[in-house]
């Protein structure tokens, strides 16, 4: 009905403007991952340890058995395994790199855990927990038929122990045009620990510890994994990328990466113990690189609530759908904009038009005679005329307001738009450039103020979720004001655009 109706306010000729699909295509419910089988590989690592003379590390038969175990679930649940051998210390070592057939192959997440322990112990914390819990988050994949829209690749890492050789190697060997695919990477070394935190790697190094920032899209896999412990109400910390585990080959050759870490030998401290409960004074893992790193040595919750974030990451990456547009106009013909629908404006002249605009300047460049796209943009005062101050806005407030838009009821709705505002030194702050979104109430989700000071005219881009309107018939209320006193001020908009995700 809404639709109809707002379809009825258009103009037939024009170009159909509103298109809101009945139902978008969203990202998958990511799974909740069983603890018991977790669990159930740790002890079958645990068994392959003790049947091995205690350990699971580099060119040991504990390494290779752990390796084939891992293999042959992957082959039984339909991966593409490849046991990628390597030499390092006069002994062979292995990496199981496993692909998941189908999404985008050039546009691969790559998820990896290191399977090797160090000759003193099992190594089931460190670091049997991250392998098994990315197994398990691959079986779940299998399980659920999922058809990511990225390309989904595992990796279990040989001799991490020795200096990261086996990601080292696989990195390495990877030529250019493959690397260049790898789009993202997710490290998982230790998340189990039996006195744990809950730390994300410092992707977009907020911390300003140690390392900088990880290459671009780094702050964003920090941002998904955080967004998971925030939902479980579970308070993260950042851990610096300090290159001790495998997301360093990957970081060195600009690969984005992120993951997650319970802690090693480092003490937890009071205010730690405070934020995630444990004990203070003592090591996140006391039994890390020791003959004690065995099934003993795991916290439940911790080792859940990882495997949790793991699915969530995954899921959320590689299942998340190209933000579908629900509405857009780039002004190039007419849709139904209304100035001064509200019947307040007070500008005097240089009011909200549609058309192709021409370029002014006083000290510099005040309107633009370029728009983002197309001939057509929306302008306070198209006509440069005599001089910049001729056709600028002067007199108050001038607004514009965009059809009605139906808003479809789910998912996460986005309103972007391409936007300037310029002003010469005797503006103020009382001028401004606004936008709102009208529906059953009016919110301001953009603006910007003007200052005493020069400002040129360069398109930038705002955007804003809009998700509170979901369901609605909404406008788009665009508003310029040269509010106190005369000055220059000119504000241009293109294309605007409402997506949902
Ligand atoms: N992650 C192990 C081994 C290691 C140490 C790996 C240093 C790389 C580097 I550079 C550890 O931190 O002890
Ligand atoms: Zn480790």
């Amino acid at each position: 009905m809404k639709l109809l109706a707002a379809l009825g306010a258009l103009a037939l000729a024009v170009p159909l403007a509103l298109s809101a699909p009945a139902s978008a295509a969203v990202a998958a419910a990511p799974p909740n991952i069983s603890l018991a089988n977790v669990k159930a590989h740790l002890a079958q690592l645990q068994t392959i340890a003790t049947n091995n003379g205690g350990t699971r590390a580099h060119g040991r038969p504990g390494y290779l058995a752990s390796a084939n175990y891992v293999k042959g679930q992957l082959d039984a649940a339909g991966y593409t395994t490849t046991l990628q051998s390597f030499t390092y210390n006069g002994a062979t070592g292995y990496n199981v790199i496993a692909d998941w057939p189908g999404g985008d192959p050039n546009d691969i997440l790559m998820t990896g855990s290191h399977l090797d322990s160090v000759t003193a112990g099992p190594g089931i914390n460190d670091n049997g927990s991250g392998s098994a819990s990315i197994l398990e988050v691959a079986l779940e994949v299998s399980r659920q038929a999922v058809q990511p829209t990225k390309h989904l690749r595992f990796a279990w890492w040989g001799a991490e122990e020795l200096g990261l050789r086996g990601s080292q190697f696989y990195v390495n060997n990877l030529p250019a045009t493959e690397r260049a695919k790898i789009k993202a990477y997710l490290n998982f070394d230790m998340v189990g620990s039996p006195n744990p935190g809950y730390f994300l790697y410092d992707g977009d190094n907020s911390d300003g510890v140690g390392s900088g920032p990880g290459p671009a899209g780094s702050a964003e896999l920090e941002q998904t994994l955080a967004a998971y412990f925030s939902s479980i109400g579970v308070p993260t910390r950042g851990t610096d990328f300090d290159g001790r585990s495998d997301y360093g080959p990957f970081i060195a050759v600009g690969i984005a990466a992120g993951g997650t870490f319970t802690g090693a030998e480092g003490i937890k401290s009071s205010a730690q113990a405070q934020l995630w409960g444990g004990t203070a004074g003592q090591a996140f893992d006391v039994c890390y690189h020791r003959s004690c790193d065995t099934t003993a040595n795991i916290n439940d919750t911790a080792l859940d609530r990882n495997a949790d974030a793991i699915a969530y990451s995954v899921w959320t990456i590689a299942t998340a759908v190209p933000p579908a547009t629900v509405w857009s106009d780039t002004f190039e013909s007419a849709t139904g904009w209304v100035t001064n629908a509200g019947g307040t404006d007070t500008a005097t002249i240089g009011q909200w038009e549609r058309g192709d605009p021409e370029a002014t300047t006083s000290s510099g460049t005040k309107q633009l005679g370029t728009t983002v796209s197309g001939t057509n943009d929306l302008v306070t005062g198209r006509l440069a005329g005599a001089s910049a101050g001729a056709n600028d806005l002067d007199g108050g407030t001038t607004s514009i307001q965009s059809p009605p838009i139906t808003l479809p009821a789910g998912g996460t709705l986005r309103l972007s738009l391409s936007w300037y505002l310029a002003h010469g030194s005797n503006a103020s702050t009382a001028d401004f450039f606004r936008v709102k979104v009208v529906g059953s109430t009016t919110s301001t989700v953009f603006q910007q103020l003007g200052a005493a000071s020069n400002r040129d005219a360069a398109w930038s881009t705002a955007g804003a979720d809009v998700s509170a309107f979901a369901g609605q018939s909404v406008r788009v209320l665009i508003e310029a004001a040269d509010a106190s006193g005369a000055s220059l001020v000119e504000a241009g908009v293109d294309d605007v655009k409402i997506t949902r995700q």
